[in-house]
């Protein structure tokens, strides 16, 4: 198959899951071609199958907003006739769902298209009223609806009341990318130093200073340290409540680290205090390294965990501090928890599984 896929270059999920398709598209003798606005942050060079095409947006100075919708339509056109593509997968309906309509009703409905949806797309930006309207309209255009989880697949009929049924496809990992790396845990090692990482686009919604909160408390009572990862509007807001708690030395902020894999199996705990979490692909990136999370109870987060962790109430970083000492001070608890972790993600977010569902929900569309 000869697959158009659309999304977001930044480091967020749904750019990471778009781009991991088409990976293992190519990896598998597809044909995958990525359509955005820069490269794709996950975007491995050299791969051969996969290919990059870029939408060039020009700045006419009568638009205060660059109309990228329009452009996106365009380049989707040229990409189907210049590569022959058979089938478009958006991701994150917000403009994409739109542009992909736009772009078949310009070429007299010979194109199709799936969307998926990722999380705010349905939840924040999606439910805001300029909005609402044009993407369910684009949803009911869709050939076919996927959403990351079931919660968000319910949030999808609730929020938009659209007819269609929205297929759960769940997100996936490349779990012999990201695996354990073998080393020591904190009660081998020298000073018995706990390692908390978290990962996110620190936008307000992440709740970066409940994470921090939490640790101050963790780290009052065994040592440890924060790693920071990833780069958004609220970071240096985190960075000011860790020197108000007096915890700032031992938090730190990495920014966008490239090789996630490579990290993340070096961390402990994974702490995340989202107010909304459709999914949480990097708690599922860190349980594929061994790596057990601690995370407020909320969206789609148990379907992810499972019995595996910690769900703790929004808005408690006590309550999730004391989640994460519970792991961190019983080494038995905490080994037994790292293995759950890693075979869940094994079991049920592999590649070779979810990536099946998606080829399926091509085969059909196509037919
Ligand atoms: O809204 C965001 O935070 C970004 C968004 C994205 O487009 O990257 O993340 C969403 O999609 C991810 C990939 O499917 C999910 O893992 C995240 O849970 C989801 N974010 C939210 O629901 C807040």
């Amino acid at each position: 198959m000869r697959i158009g896929i659309v999304c977001y270059p930044t480091v967020g999920g749904s750019g990471v899951v778009a781009t991991e398709i088409g990976h293992a598209l190519a990896a598998r003798g597809h044909e995958a071609h990525l359509i955005s606005y820069d490269r794709p942050s996950r975007l491995r060079r050299g791969t051969p199958g996969l290919r990059f095409h870029q939408v060039a947006v020009s700045a006419y100075p009568l638009f205060r907003f660059p109309p990228y919708d329009l452009a996106l339509a365009t380049r989707m056109l040229e990409v189907r006739e210049e590569a022959r593509v058979d089938l478009f997968h958006v991701h994150y309906a917000i403009p994409h769902a739109v542009s992909a309509f736009l772009a078949r009703s310009m070429c007299g409905g010979c194109l199709k298209f799936v969307t998926t949806l990722h999380g705010t797309d349905i939840t924040v930006v999606g439910s805001d009223r300029a909005y609402l309207r044009p993407t369910r309209f684009a949803l009911e255009q869709s050939d076919a609806i996927t959403a990351v989880s079931r919660y968000l697949a319910d949030e999808t009929h609730l929020v938009f009341g659209v007819k269609q049924p929205v297929e759960v496809v769940h997100n996936f990992v490349d779990t012999d990318r990201f695996r354990p790396n073998g080393k020591p845990r904190w009660h081998q090692r020298d000073g018995g130093e706990r390692i908390l990482v978290h990962v996110s686009n620190f936008r307000p919604v992440k709740r970066i200073a409940d994470v921090v909160r939490a640790f101050a408390t963790i780290q009052r009572r065994i040592p440890a340290r924060l790693w920071l990862v990833g780069d958004g509007p609220d970071r240096e807001h985190a960075m000011a409540v860790a020197g108000d708690l007096g915890c700032q030395h031992c938090v730190e902020y990495l920014g966008v680290v490239d090789h996630l894999e490579e990290l993340l199996p070096q961390a402990d705990l994974f702490l995340s205090a989202s107010e909304t979490e459709s999914f949480g692909l990097s708690m599922l990136e860190a349980m594929s390294c061994g790596v057990p999370c601690v995370s407020t109870a909320v969206g789609g987060v148990a379907e992810v965990l499972g019995p595996v962790g910690r769900l703790t109430p929004f808005a408690d970083p006590e309550a999730m501090a004391r989640a994460a000492l519970e792991l961190l001070e019983d080494p038995a608890l905490f080994e037994a928890q790292a293995a759950a972790a890693r075979a869940r993600a094994v079991e049920r977010f592999g590649t070779e599984r979810i990536v099946a569902q998606y080829l399926q929900i091509y085969e059909r569309v196509l037919q």
